[in-house]
């Protein structure tokens, strides 16, 4: 069984958005064809408190209930069956959507025979990156596809670093017409 997880694609991190990443909102069109064409499709969301130490190294960004934490309209997520919340302890990043607190993301895809997991989302280098490498940890045959990510890119190079990290761990790099044909 393939799914297709979307990483953190929230209004905080689109242009516009407290943690807004360049391009962001570009990759949605291509994900909501993605979502037309795997039978399983999850989330994960950054859902911060208030306060929380994550704060101290970044923007306020993605506090639970809040319009920058809910998805962006022009995303299709009706197809969207489960969310993984994570980041939600006032100690903890929750880079990685493997860290969800209201659901064990490893658990959840070997319950519903998942063998191969195709990531896409925000942000290339921090949660996509988090993501894709505890799923390699966790077994599960993992693709990135790489024009449905984007990077934040603190320095330049960062999301290139990131792939070949990713890579080097076993990753498969692909792309959405790779899929889509
Ligand atoms: C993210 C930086 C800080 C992400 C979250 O979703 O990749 N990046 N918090």
């Amino acid at each position: 069984m393939k799914a297709l997880l979307i990483v953190d694609v929230q209004n905080d991190f689109l242009p516009n958005g407290s943690l807004g990443v360049k391009d962001g909102d570009k990759i949605i069109p291509i994900i909501n064809h993605l979502i037309e064409h795997f039978p399983i499709v999850l989330a994960s969301k950054d859902w911060h408190p208030e306060k929380t130490v994550h704060f101290d190294i970044w923007p306020i960004h993605c506090v639970a209930d809040t319009k920058g934490a809910a998805f962006p309209s022009e995303l299709n997520d009706k197809k969207i069956q489960q969310i993984f919340y994570k980041g939600t302890d006032n100690k903890d990043d929750g880079y990685s959507a493997f860290e969800a607190t209201n659901k064990n993301l490893a658990a959840y895809l070997r319950e519903k025979h998942v063998s191969e997991l195709y990531v896409s989302g925000i942000a290339t280098d921090y949660c996509v990156k988090a993501s894709v490498m505890d799923a390699l940890k966790e077994n599960f045959k993992t693709y990135v596809i790489t024009d449905a990510i984007k990077p934040v890119n603190q320095n330049p190079g960062d999301d290139i670093k990131a792939l070949n990290a990713l890579e080097k761990e076993g990753a498969i790099l692909i792309t959405s017409q790779d899929i889509l044909k």
